[in-house]
This record gives structure tokens, C-alpha cells and sequence, in this order.
């Protein structure tokens, strides 16, 4: 396979842009290699400027659920673009995109629309904030909620994996305020209650975190957070960027059945498109301006564009009564058979699934449930494997701590070929 170009236009990038990059995970660090520059994509292949044809595992990072460029969700942002791209001002869309997500999302009974998972976060922190008047955070050691100040202390995805899990520029004061528990652990969340019960705002998790690498929720962990929220009077705000819509219709929450005060979208809700979401009970969400006095405003919220390729993907979604079940059953195939066949190769690899959320560790550990856990993986062997699969046309994510997307488009051939190819590593 030839990178001639994707090296050249690399090169060429990082004369103007930081890296070369506007995503740094995206530059390939730490799988100690450069990155393919993108041409195009069509359902689960995605192409690169050197003409090389890849199976997507990546899937944009969790929007492209359909796959990439369905043609009702192309059809939709073609009719919109038509009508004009962005007016500063109201439209149905937004509406309506609203009414479906509270349809198919029960806790969410009033919903504010960002540009990204970032904004959709750091203003719902601040939102905790105002409602609770107290000003702490507990975020878990590992998660990723983007990258405002307040949640790059301990943080995953790339900040992991470039080894800055406590970015510069976040001053001392804002670091104070985030408190750090560790994911699935009892004691470190009631330590914390222990000491500042009446100062905790809010909670945040990714109640499936998919940041530091997959990790399965002990469901009893994720019920517990709900009652010791309830019991000192502090918010539950569950990140559900990643999982919204992608591990099952009602997300997270639905599956494991608890109610938080604050949801926060993003990925899917776009359909590929730059939009963010933070949502919840009334009494919480009408503390925004201009109902309330907690600010947060944006000219490109509700965009009618991005407004329009959501909108259609989560119809799409929701006409399908089958949808979840087929990629349940597809990613569990898939899963089952990579495993079976890492196993056979003698490569020691854990793969972590839930729903069509998946990660192969490498690491000895029978069970992967924890930071500690986590990083306890081989990233040069992530790297070796990551390389492989590139060079026989499978995009997996470039780092050891990111998650694999499976989407609708996926056939069962492509996942065999994949299955059948890492057979042959060597590593
Ligand atoms: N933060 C994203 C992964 N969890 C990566 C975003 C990107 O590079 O596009």
C-alpha cells in the first residue's frame, strides 16, 4: 500500500495547522505513525488521497451510525442548502429535532442545541452549577467530556494517550473544583460525598466510557451514583456523546434504566454534522436565558443544516423497529469471532463490547472494568495491530483508547474479512 500523498499533504499541513491537525488524536502519535488524509467515503469504506480503499471502524468517531453518506441523510442537507445555510434565528427544524430526541429519549423533557459535545458539556456543568449553588464536580479518573477547562484533569482519549491527562492552561482554581473519583469504585465516589457533600454540584460520567478504551459499567456502580446524588442533593449528568443513540434508542439510560437530571448529546444527533446537545428536566433546564439567568448562547446553534442531517438519521433510526437488535447481533458476531480468532493466534487481546461499542485491549487482564485496568494495555502492541490492519485495508481507531464504531452498513463479509486478516498478524 502506497501513502505517497497522505505523507506529502502531512508534511505540508503542519506548516499551518498545529501538528498538522485540528484533532490531535488524529495525527497518529501514538500508534508512532502519520495519517491517511481522507478523500471520500460511502456507507462503511472510506477512501484516501492515495486511492487506498479502508473498512471504517472509526465511523467519524461515533456519528456515522447509518454509515457514511446515506443518501436520505445527503438528500436532507442537499434540500436545506438549497434554502440558505445558517440565519442566526429560529426555524422548525430545530423543533423537530428536539420533539424526536425527547420522544426517543424519555428524561429529557427540554433540550438546549450546541455545536459540539464540548459546549453541550461545559454548559451543562455550568447549569448544575446554578441550580445546585454549589460548585464542585466529581468526574472519573479516565472519562473524556471534551476539552473546557473543567474536564481536563485525568482526562481520556488523547489526552491519554500524549500523556497530558492535566492540560496546561487550566488554572489551579478551575482544577479545584473538578474532583476526581475512580470509575466503578464505591469508596472513592462515597470519600469524596464524605468530605464535601454540601459543595457537590453534579456528578458527570460517560455512564459506558469509551475514552479510556471501552469499559463495561457495573450496573449496580452506575445505580449507586443516581441514589448518592439524590441522597446529598447534587445532579447526575450522564455524557452520553458517544453512547446517545448508538447503544440503543433511548441510550444508555434506557438500557440500565436510571433517570439523570442532565443528558448531553452529540455525534449522532448531527448525523455528521457539527451539533452538541444538553437536555433535561424542566425545572433545571428553564434556569437558561432567556428563560432563566445562566447564559449560554452560539450563531451557529441549531444550524439548519446540521439540524437536517440529525433530524433524518434519528428518523431513520426510529422508522426501524429492528435497528439495535440487527447491530446487537452483528457486533456480538463480530466480537465473538475476532476474539475466537485472537485467541487462536496467541495474541493476548481482551475485547470489550456493548452494543456496537467495542475495544481490543492488549493486555493480560481477564476482566477490563477500570482506568487501572486499562492502561495497563501494550500500546506498542496496539500499534504493531493498528499498522496490520491498515496496511490489508482496516481503519481502526489510531489509538489504543479510543473505541471501535460498528455501523448499519457493515456487511457480514466485511466483518469476515476482518476476522479472517488478523488470523494472519503476527504480533
Ligand atoms: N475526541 C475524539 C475521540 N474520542 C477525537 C476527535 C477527532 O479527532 O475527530
Amino acid at each position: 500500500m502506497k501513502f505517497e500523498n497522505s505523507l506529502f499533504q502531512f508534511n505540508r499541513a503542519q506548516k499551518s495547522i498545529p501538528g498538522g491537525v485540528n484533532s490531535p488524536v488524529r495525527a497518529f502519535k501514538s500508534v508512532n505513525s502519520s495519517p491517511i488524509f481522507i478523500d471520500s467515503a460511502k456507507e462503511s469504506y472510506i477512501y484516501d488521497i492515495d486511492g487506498n480503499r479502508y473498512i471504517d471502524f472509526v465511523a467519524s468517531w461515533g456519528p456515522m451510525i447509518l454509515g457514511h453518506a446515506n443518501p436520505r441523510v445527503i438528500n436532507a442537507i442537499q434540500v436545506a442548502a438549497t434554502k440558505g445555510t445558517s440565519y442566526g434565528a429560529p426555524t422548525i427544524l430545530e423543533t423537530e429535532l428536539a420533539e424526536l430526541i425527547k420522544k426517543m429519549m424519555i428524561n429529557i423533557e427540554i433540550i438546549r442545541m450546541v455545536n459540539s459535545g464540548t459546549e453541550a458539556t461545559m454548559s451543562a456543568i455550568r447549569l448544575a452549577r446554578a441550580y445546585t449553588k454549589r460548585d464542585i464536580i466529581i468526574k472519573f479518573n479516565g472519562c473524556y467530556h471534551g476539552h473546557a477547562d473543567s474536564f481536563l484533569i485525568k482526562a481520556g482519549s488523547g489526552a491519554l494517550t500524549l500523556a497530558t491527562p492535566d492540560s496546561p492552561g487550566v488554572t489551579k482554581k478551575t482544577a479545584e473544583d473538578t474532583l476526581i473519583a475512580e470509575f466503578n469504585d464505591f469508596q472513592s465516589v462515597e470519600d469524596i460525598f464524605n468530605k464535601y457533600s454540601d459543595k457537590i454540584a453534579a456528578i458527570i460520567l460517560e455512564p459506558i466510557p469509551a475514552n479510556m478504551g471501552v469499559l463495561m459499567p457495573d450496573i449496580k456502580f452506575l445505580h449507586f451514583l443516581r441514589e448518592i446524588t439524590y441522597k446529598h442533593g447534587s445532579l447526575l449528568i450522564f455524557d452520553e456523546v458517544i453512547t446517545g443513540f448508538r447503544i440503543s434508542k433511548g441510550g444508555a439510560q434506557q438500557l440500565f434504566d436510571i433517570q439523570p437530571d442532565i443528558t448531553t448529546l452529540g455525534k449522532i444527533i448531527g448525523g455528521g454534522l457539527p451539533v452538541g446537545a444538553y437536555g433535561g428536566r424542566q425545572e433545571i433546564m428553564n434556569l437558561l436565558a432567556p428563560v432563566g439567568p445562566v447564559y449560554q448562547a452560539g450563531t451557529l446553534s441549531g444550524n439548519p443544516l446540521a439540524m437536517s442531517a440529525g433530524l433524518e438519521t434519528l428518523k431513520i433510526i426510529d422508522q426501524n423497529p429492528n435497528f439495535y437488535s440487527e447491530l446487537e447481533d452483528k457486533s456480538k458476531y463480530f466480537q465473538q469471532k475476532l476474539q475466537e480468532n485472537i485467541d487462536a493466534n496467541n495474541i493476548k487481546a481482551q475485547i470489550n463490547r456493548i452494543g456496537s461499542l467495542m475495544t481490543v485491549f492488549f493486555t493480560d487482564e481477564k476482566i477490563v472494568n477500570s482506568y487501572q485496568t486499562a492502561v495497563t494495555a501494550d500500546r506498542q502492541k496496539y500499534a504493531q495491530f493498528f499498522k496490520r490492519a491498515l496496511e490489508c485495508g482496516i481503519y481502526f481507531a489510531p489509538s489504543q483508547f479510543e473505541a471501535m464504531f460498528i455501523s448499519a452498513s457493515h456487511t457480514y463479509e466485511q466483518l469476515d474479512y476482518v476476522i479472517n486478516t488478523i488470523k494472519t498478524f503476527d504480533i
